[in-house]
């Protein structure tokens, strides 16, 4: 493929190295009823090393999806027997995103609307066949590149740059959201404010790189405890947000003792060596009626008398 090009720049190739790297762990599905047709694009895509699975019809193809919904592109026929390729994608699109799932249309119907019938019920690509190779493989690219970057964006605007949790912008847009839901499901929510003890000393005695460092493993001790189940935030420098979505204040207080507890126990490992680290947090539940600046603030209340009793503590 390189050598076709004609293009054997340093550049070029590092790209395509990355772009085949990229592919392996990229799963694709073949929907197509014509045997010949799907080994000969699974023939295509394998030259690039993406992960190709294959359905013989419409049906087939959703199940597929829905019980493998790590696939990130579907590359589908138009004429199949049962569901074809329209009524097959006008029910992907029900359950996956544009930005979650691409889907590139392909016929060898004659009909000249089908491309555009093809994108405005969700595809991202149509493909007349019979194709060029070549432009195969520049369509799917171009899709996943497009994916790949809608996906960058999304966590460059979505989470904190240095410890890779969500940022403030996550945590406030999701509540905005969540809160109404959760008023009319009548379910519960307990949110807690945590905040590091003493962390102006560690950066005035190790400097601000450690600093960096103990907010980073502080991060991942957060997320190792909670993120299965709950949404962990960076909201500021050394302050992190836990929303515990189903968890009455007791409950939440119980898991915020606990993790308290180990940090203490645990010293953490700096390049600097181990330093002993505390957290203060403040816990509320959310009462039907409030924002989430409300609910913020009276966790804040706790986060402040959990400071004023003299830190390593949780308070309600
Ligand atoms: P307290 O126990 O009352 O919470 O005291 P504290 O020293 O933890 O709190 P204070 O608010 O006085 O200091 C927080 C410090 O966090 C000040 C700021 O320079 C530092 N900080 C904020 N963001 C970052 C960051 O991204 N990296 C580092 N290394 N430090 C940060
Ligand atoms: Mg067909
Ligand atoms: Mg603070
Ligand atoms: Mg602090």
């Amino acid at each position: 493929y390189v050598f076709k090009e004609n293009r054997f720049s340093y550049e070029y190739t590092a790209k395509l190295v990355k772009r085949l790297c990229r592919n392996q762990s990229v799963k694709v599905l073949v929907a197509d009823d014509s045997l010949v047709s799907r080994k000969f694009i699974r023939s295509l895509l394998e030259q690039h090393l993406f992960q190709v699975i294959e359905a013989d019809d419409g049906i087939s193809a959703l199940s597929t999806l829905n019980d493998n919904p790590d696939i990130k592109l579907l590359i589908t026929d138009y004429n199949m027997p049962g569901l074809d390729g329209f009524e097959l994608i006008i029910k992907v699109r029900e359950r996956f995103s544009r930005e979650e799932l691409a889907i590139i249309g392909l016929s060898s119907d004659s009909d000249e609307s089908l491309s555009a019938r093809f994108i405005k019920n969700g595809a991202n690509d149509f493909l007349q066949k019979p194709f060029v190779h070549e432009e195969f493989h520049c369509r799917v690219l171009n899709t996943l590149d497009a994916l790949d970057m809608v996906t960058r964006l999304w966590e460059q605007a979505n989470l904190d740059y240095l410890t890779n949790v969500f940022n403030r912008r996550y945590f406030f847009n999701l509540y905005e959201e969540k809160l109404p839901v959760i008023t009319q499901k009548q379910g519960s929510l307990s949110l807690a404010l945590l905040d590091i003890d003493f962390f102006k000393k560690v950066n005035d005695t190790y400097g601000h790189d450690v600093g960096d460092e103990v907010l980073i493993e502080f991060a991942n001790r957060l997320q190792q405890s909670f993120s299965a189940h709950f949404t962990v935030a960076r909201i500021g420098g050394e302050e992190f947000v836990v929303g515990f979505k189903g968890l009455n204040v007791e409950k939440a207080y119980v898991l915020l003792d606990r993790f308290r507890m180990q940090l203490e126990l645990t010293p953490f490992e700096t390049s600097k060596g181990s330093l002993n680290i505390s957290v203060s947090s403040g816990v509320a539940e959310f009462t039907h009626s409030e924002t989430i600046d409300e609910l913020l603030n009276r966790a804040d209340q706790g986060l402040y008398e959990a400071k004023d009793g003299g830190r390593n503590l949780v308070c309600i």
